[in-house]
């Protein structure tokens, strides 16, 4: 890979997604729905009723908010690092927790979109006027890099929302591995798994009929039309959503309605889908206890501790190294 001659491509989007519709089967990659308008489409999902996993942490963090607090704090404070911070939402329930408690601490997210920090920041300048913040733009494998800059004093790093569900397992392997080598033995991970359920509950959520997912799902054809040239119709794939109670996979796909041929002018690129050809898109893992278990002790982590919903759709761990 690293032989790539990379001048061919104008950016890491024009490159992935080159790769991704001349691979068969063809599929694009979730992390790119995430421009300004994915950002707000993923919004609209998270107060969506039928998007359980964002009240069922909520509900979590609410309920357990002085525990988790106290099982993060340290006598000379905390550096509380968060991967994929979104609007906050969930965390200032933590923030609003440690300033009440008096706990020295500062608030570190990092976001792969300038958009979302931008706002953040804002908020929080307004609703929690003590937190000190300091927020930083890039990708997970950038951010991870610079994790071990910060060793001062205990590091708690958060990843809510069940993010970690977009790898597989493999990937969340690395993923958790990069973060336990950025860990002293103080230190800890903070973690969002949603959990395996009923599978129809998994399918409504991903699969609203008001079509807010849909869109989401569709948006990185609108983006490969706008920064791309691309000359994609969205009408012309259908949205479907499979969820497998083995595996605890959910996919997501579009899939093309009609033979039809789309040309991306900036990747001097012509793509033929046959009828009923699809793209895969993006993959939201479900887990339980033993997988999470699996995967920490791959990754040289230990499950510390978890917090529950009462339907255990959802949990919360704490890691240590
Ligand atoms: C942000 C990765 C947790 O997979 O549940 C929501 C993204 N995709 N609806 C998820 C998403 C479709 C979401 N994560």
């Amino acid at each position: 890979m690293k032989n790539q001659p990379e001048i061919m491509f104008e950016s890491a989007f024009a490159e992935d997604t080159f790769k991704g519709l001349t691979s068969n089967p063809k599929y694009l990659l979730s992390k790119y729905i995430y421009d300004k308008n994915g950002d707000k489409l993923f919004q609209q999902i998270m107060d969506m009723p039928e998007y359980y996993l964002t009240s069922s942490e909520f509900n979590i963090l609410e309920l357990n908010a002085e525990d988790i607090v106290v099982s993060f704090t340290s006598s000379n404070g905390i550096d509380l690092i968060e991967l994929g911070a979104g609007d906050g939402k969930k965390t200032k329930i933590l923030l609003k927790k440690l300033v009440e408690k008096g706990h020295t601490f500062d608030y570190l997210p990092i976001d792969i979109s300038q958009n979302v920090l931008d706002e953040l920041k804002l908020s929080l300048e307004k609703e929690i006027p003590e937190a000190k913040v300091r927020v930083q733009q890039g990708t997970y494998f950038k951010t991870l890099e610079k994790l071990s800059e910060y060793n001062s004093r205990k590091k708690v790093i958060l990843v809510l929302g069940s993010n970690i569900g977009n790898l597989s397992h493999k990937e969340a392997v690395d993923f958790l591995e990069h973060i336990a080598r950025a860990m002293s033995k103080e230190d800890m991970l903070f973690m969002g798994f949603d959990q395996k359920k009923h599978p129809q509950k998994i399918l409504d959520a991903y699969n609203d009929p008001a079509g807010i997912t849909e869109k989401f799902n569709k948006n990185l054809l609108v983006r490969i039309n706008s920064e791309l040239q691309g000359n994609f119709d969205p009408n012309k794939f259908l949205h479907w959503e499979t969820y497998d109670p083995e595996t605890g996979t959910a996919k997501s796909f579009l899939v093309s309605k009609e033979e039809q041929k789309v040309n991306i002018e900036k990747l001097d690129l012509k793509i033929s889908f046959e009828a009923w050809e699809t793209i895969h898109t993006e993959i939201s893992q479900k887990y339980d206890d033993s997988v999470v278990e699996w995967l920490a002790d791959e990754a040289g982590l230990i499950v510390e501790k978890s917090f529950a919903d009462k339907e255990n759709s959802y949990k919360n761990y704490i890691f240590r190294r």
